[in-house]
């Protein structure tokens, strides 16, 4: 293995398979270090390109995302550690291809459950490229004040905790990543702090070793001391007995191996790792313990005294003005997410938005307070649902009946009509559904389905302010404008529209008054003896009725009713239906293949 050091202030890393949160947890420790960059200088997820949004302190930053690792370490060159949070599936071939990388010099492989054999061809290939893995099932590593690798240290809280945003002297590994949290937090109580921690990962082979990074540490001129926590399982310790013995430590190591408890049990004990058992007697936690302290480390006599053998290994280190130790410095404050800020009820932020009609955040969605499940048990057809969403109550039976007859009857009305015809234009131009459909409603207005909210308004105030038809009438042709909702391009007072008649006749059975329409029915009298195409169709019948609905059904106050009117609801009852007959029309253009359509010039006056 490489010696000496493995990161820096200025280390970027590739990061395998987009984790928001501990890509966010890197930034956000960066940003209490004060580094300059990002440590992480770009995200590779297969089969995906773009940019990550992140925060950097209190800035947003776009990180870039590429499809494989090969197109990251091109963009990226000057990131030399790849942190792989890729499932212990795909782990072992991602890793290897990044070690592969010339520019790649650390992996950490976070997953667990690597298979061994391909762990060991890992390992060869790391140590005959002089490459560093870390891992695999490891929470990673941190060089105190540089550089982190994903969740290590855990949250803001415990890093602070741990005063890790700045560098100390000690050098710890560990097997245990959970442990080496714990450890974060005593050795920065009774030293002063962490130079780097490296956790190894609990496997039977790790990609490194605890000897290997005490070998680097010990190469490390800002590392004074070493701390080492093994574990049961394994011969890993005995490497670094070995180097004491060989004189290679030249530093104080204070170790201790955790399981000296397995021995309480009756039969082997496999704890949460996978090398994590006692094989034998060599392998015992006692049995290293010994060793460890033969071979001239400090080993307390149990875990409980780990703490002060590592205070007074420092003190002595001081105290032979070997350690000075660090001044120390006060961290900026992260600033909190907005929705954890929220939650914990710290801030209040004013919404963007505001809905009075639907809430779809509990169980099921509700329309105006009305749960999906009642819409359907209780029956209610579309007419229901749109007085829900539309005038936010339930209205009676009657009225959504009449929504509904308004709906059917203003479903279609052939293919000549000015919206179809754009709709069957548009298909037949090989255009999609929506772009079809659109392009027939864009032709709904004051001349053409529009004009049920106009013929409502002006009945409206004709009839409230108690005019003849024949004054309403002459009034409106001085201003120079047409009677909306009355006339029609083939109905004439001979050959009357159909549908006024079916909607009149309905109201006349359930409306408790139909005053508006009659006014209306005067007006038509009038302006049919003008002329035969001026009847009253059918916007002028539905907006008058739906003044009569508005003002009989007893469900709205007089300021909603000229709410409703001024806003100009009506319209909508026209564009939804239509739009059901432009569908049907995009449909039938499709279904019989209709080619481009041209308008035949003999059918245009060429002039000039
Ligand atoms: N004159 C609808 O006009 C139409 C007059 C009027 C006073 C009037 C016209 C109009 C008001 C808007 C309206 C909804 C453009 C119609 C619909 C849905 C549909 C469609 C479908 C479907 C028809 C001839 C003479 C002129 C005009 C006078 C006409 N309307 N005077 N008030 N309202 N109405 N729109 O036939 O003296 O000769 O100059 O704008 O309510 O869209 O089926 O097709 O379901 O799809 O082209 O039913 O009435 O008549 O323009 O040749 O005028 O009558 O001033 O007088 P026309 P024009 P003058 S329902």
């Amino acid at each position: 293995m490489a010696t000496g050091q493995l990161f820096s202030r200025t280390t970027q890393a590739l990061f395998y398979n987009y984790k928001q949160l501990p890509i966010q947890r890197m930034l956000d420790f960066d940003f209490l270090c004060g580094r300059e960059t990002p440590s992480v200088a770009g995200v590779i997820n297969p089969g995906a390109e773009g940019f990550q949004k992140l925060f950097f302190g209190q800035e947003e930053i776009a990180i870039p995302v590429h499809s494989t690792i090969e197109a990251a370490c091109a963009a990226h060159p000057t990131a030399d550690v790849f942190i792989n949070f890729a499932s212990f599936r795909s782990a072992a071939a991602s890793s290897m291809a990044a070690l592969k990388q010339p520019t790649i010099r650390v992996v950490a492989i976070i997953a667990e459950g690597v298979p061994e054999s391909d762990t060991k061809q890992l390992i060869a290939y790391a140590r005959s490229n002089n490459k560093v893995v870390i891992g695999p099932a490891t929470v990673g590593g941190i060089q105190a004040g540089a550089f982190k690798i994903g969740d290590t240290a855990g949250t803001i809280d415990n890093i602070i905790a741990g005063k890790l945003y700045r560098p100390g002297s000690v050098g710890f590994v560990s097997k245990s990543g959970g442990m080496s949290n714990e450890l974060y937090n005593t050795i920065a109580r009774v030293t002063d702090g962490i130079y780097e921690g490296i956790a190894i990962g609990g496997d039977v082979f790790p990609g490194s070793t605890l000897s290997d990074h005490v070998l680097r540490f010990n190469n490390i001129p800002q590392v004074k001391m070493m701390v080492v926590l093994g574990e049961l399982g394994g011969r890993d310790e005995y490497s670094l007995v070995e180097a004491l013995k060989q004189g290679k430590v030249t530093k104080p190591v204070v170790a201790w191996v955790s399981g000296t408890c397995a021995r309480l049990f009756k039969s082997e004990v496999q704890f949460g790792h996978a090398g994590a058992k006692s094989g034998g007697e060599m392998e015992s936690a006692q049995a290293k313990n010994q060793a460890l302290k033969d071979a001239g480390a400090v080993v307390p006599t149990s875990y409980e005294a780990f703490e002060t053998a590592i205070k007074e290994t420092f003190q002595m280190l001081v105290e032979e003005g070997k350690i000075t130790p660090v001044k120390e410095i006060r961290p900026p404050q992260i600033p909190e997410d907005l929705n954890t800020a929220i939650k914990s009820g710290k801030v209040r932020a004013p919404t963007h938005i505001i809905s009075t009609i639907s809430d779809d955040r509990g169980e099921e969605p509700c329309y105006a307070g009305v749960p999906m499940s009642s819409i359907v048990e209780k029956g209610y057809g579309v007419g229901d649902v749109i007085s829900l969403l539309w005038f936010k109550r339930s209205l009676p039976r009657y009225c959504t009946h009449f929504i509904e007859i308004c709906i059917m009857l203003c479903a279609d009305h052939g293919p000549c009509v000015s919206g179809a015809h754009n709709t069957i234009v548009t298909a037949r131009a090989g255009k999609d559904l929506v772009s079809s459909l659109v392009s027939g409603l864009l032709t709904i207005g004051p001349r053409f389905g529009g004009a049920i909210d106009d013929a409502a308004r002006y009945f409206k105030d004709a009839y409230d302010r108690g005019l003849t038809p024949y004054e309403f009438v002459e009034g409106m042709k001085k201003k120079g404008i047409r009677v909306p909702g009355i006339g029609h391009r083939i109905k004439r007072g001979d050959n009357r529209d159909k549908r006024v008649e079916l909607l009149q006749r309905f109201a006349r059975t359930h409306f408790p008054s139909v005053k508006y329409m009659e006014y209306a029915v005067q007006v038509e009298t009038y302006t049919l003896s003008k002329a035969s195409n001026l009847v009253l169709n059918v916007d002028g019948a539905i907006g008058s009725l739906f003044l009569d609905l508005l003002a009989g059904s007893g469900m709205f106050t007089k300021q909603e009713i000229d709410e409703i009117v001024e806003i100009g609801y009506l319209n909508g009852l026209f564009v939804l239906a239509r739009s059901i007959g432009l569908i049907g029309h995009t449909f039938d253009q499709k279904r019989l293949k209709q080619p481009l359509y041209r308008h035949p010039w003999e059918d245009v006056l060429y002039t000039k």
